[in-house]
């Protein structure tokens, strides 16, 4: 039995004051999500009970029970106490996923300070600009990355601590403070900072269309939503263990990577390493993973190996499979029961939004290719994009809106608040995504508003016609970009991979461009394909069209720092 039992029944008079009893969680009350992910679970007895499996690229593993955690993440808040770090200010992590990394997350919002993870791959330049935003006061880094932060601590007034967790003081120089880990004493005691609901904790940074990136504030009451998204759309269980894909520079790494999973007292399995696809089912079959949070484009690069490869490895621990952050080809769904005996459900949110708020559960029907419905305690619906109200039409397409006042919504942009203010309309949260909703109450994604093609005053979707690319026998990863055009405004540009075996040639450009045709309308029809090697991906691997579309309108790139091929 899953945790959420019937959608509909849990939709009937929901109220987020659910998750505030099972936490409980007193309104007006303290809240600290460091307390909540640690200390409380050793009050309900589970301090013996794992809650991080930790492995590295080379294979060494190391495992924290609860208590564990609980007393390092002690260890790590009375350190940075004593430099001085005071509650409210800034300090980053800036390291891969080490285990300091998640143990620090914990710490760093026991004190009462407001943590700001950032991707340890960022150079210096995407690094200076987030750290000078948010006027941080501290960074814990790892030896590797520590040039980054010479190179531009200068640059930095706010910026009074560099801590390092793997190299001795003797290799330091000024300004810089050694902190190791296994060394460090388990404190038993400390006094967690007595946070209340508003109280800032996270601070992610994420990527407008325009602009620098923002960063987006997030408050202690946001467990409330993560909690009871993981229990209820992961469904985890007291004898799950759970592994999450991402990186806790973005925020499904840590909604979901940190909060969700140990919130609920699960046993969370990390993987400090790229992607491999042999390396992930070795993973998965050597730790017993039974709940798999991943992505589209992770899904899509195991889909080209094929099922063979799945096959070598014992997989059967695996019981429930959630992806987000881009859209979730129906074709992968389907490719996932054959390959896993499971489909994929998707999940839609947003650094912005905290937490899931549209998608599939478990026991509900998945409609291949639909982000599901929206979270029992999240309004949300499509608008006109000129009238800013309610499509009220089945399928017909608008912008993505959700009505505020969810727990983890965020609070503002840091130091922003006109960004923030132009996020409204009409009373609603403008996600900047467009979708349609069939009869049965289902999200069907089209785009990033930004990113929809009008081809004669037609709208057409570039996921349609990517999922579609998919389906052709030698398509690896499409993108699906609007093409200036005398006539129509805009045309469809396709750019294309091609898998293992297959060669560019103007006949297979045609076969593909009547496969299209054929397959979705002469609208949607690319007008031109270009073949290419790779296709520009975010760190967080998402494929940025706007990379090829400024191509294609001759339009400067602006800020690909968070490229992956950089
Ligand atoms: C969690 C996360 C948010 C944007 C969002 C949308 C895209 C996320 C999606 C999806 C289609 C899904 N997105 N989930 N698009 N289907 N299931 O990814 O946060 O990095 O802020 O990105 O990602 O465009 O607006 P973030």
């Amino acid at each position: 039995m899953s945790n959420i039992g019937s959608y509909e029944e849990r939709l009937q008079g929901f109220d987020w004051s659910i998750a505030e009893q099972e936490l409980g969680y007193t309104p007006g009350g303290r809240i600290n999500i460091g307390w909540y992910c640690s200390d409380r679970i050793c009050d309900l007895g589970l301090g013996q009970k794992h809650a991080l499996l930790w492995e590295d690229a080379q294979g060494v593993a190391k495992k924290f029970t609860y208590d564990d955690l609980r007393c390092y993440s002690n260890s790590i808040a009375a350190f940075l106490q004593g430099l001085g770090i005071q509650p409210g200010e800034r300090v980053c992590l800036f390291m891969d996923r080490v285990p300091e990394l998640y143990i620090g997350f914990v710490a760093i919002l026991k004190m009462g300070a407001v943590v700001q993870p950032l991707f340890s791959a960022f150079g210096d330049e995407s690094l200076w600009t987030r750290l000078e935003n948010a006027q941080t006061t501290a960074i814990v880094t790892q030896k590797k990355h520590l040039p980054k932060v010479r190179k531009i601590k200068d640059k930095l007034p706010y910026l009074k601590h560099i801590i390092v967790v793997d190299a001795p003081q003797t290799t330091l120089r000024e300004g810089e403070t050694s902190f190791n880990l296994d060394e460090a004493p388990k404190v038993d005691v400390f006094e967690v900072y007595p946070s209340t609901a508003e109280t800032p904790s996270v601070l992610h940074y994420t990527s407008g269309t325009t602009g620098q990136p923002k960063g987006a504030q997030h408050v202690h009451y946001s467990i409330i939503s993560q909690y009871l998204t993981a229990k209820w759309v992961l469904d985890l269980q007291a004898d799950d263990i759970y592994w999450c894909n991402a990186d806790p520079g973005w925020v499904t790494g840590t909604s979901y990577g940190i909060i969700g999973p140990w919130a609920n007292g699960v046993t969370q399995a990390v993987l400090d390493s790229g992607f491999g696809t042999e390396r992930w089912y070795a993973f998965i079959q050597k730790y017993r993973i039974t709940v798999w949070y991943s992505a589209p484009t992770a899904i899509r690069l195991l889909m080209r190996e094929g099922t063979e490869v799945a096959r070598k490895y014992d997989l059967s621990s695996l019981r429930h499979l959630a992806s987000v952050g881009e859209p979730l080809n129906a074709e992968a769904v389907i490719w996932s029961q054959e390959a896993y005996g499971l489909q994929f459900h998707d999940t839609f949110w947003q650094t912005e939004t905290g937490c899931m708020v549209i998608t599939n559960y478990p026991g509900m029907p998945i409609k291949p290719g639909s982000m599901g419905k929206p979270f029992p305690g999240i309004t949300a619906t499509v608008l006109n994009p000129r009238t800013f109200e309610p499509v009220n039409q089945v399928g017909m397409v608008g912008l993505i809106a959700l009505r505020p006042g969810w727990p983890s919504m965020i609070r503002g942009y840091w130091n922003n608040p006109t960004g923030y203010a132009n996020k409204f309309a009409n009373g609603w949260y403008l996600c900047g995504d467009r979708a349609s909703i069939d009869r049965d109450g289902y999200y069907w994604f089209v785009g990033r508003d930004d990113d929809v093609i009008n081809t004669g005053g037609h709208l057409v979707g570039p996921f349609e016609i990517e999922s579609a690319l998919l389906e052709h026998p030698a398509v690896a990863e499409s993108a699906a970009v609007a093409k200036p055009d005398p006539v129509n405004m805009e045309v469809v540009k396709a750019f294309i991979t091609l898998k293992p075996g297959f060669e560019p040639s103007d006949d297979l450009e045609l076969e593909i461009m009547n496969f299209i045709r054929k397959r979705l309308s002469p609208l949607a029809m690319p007008q031109e394909i270009e073949f290419s090697p790779g296709l520009p991906k975010t760190r967080s691997g998402k494929i940025m069209r706007r990379v090829l579309r400024a191509r294609e309108f001759g339009e400067p790139v602006g800020d690909i720092s968070t490229l992956m091929d950089e």
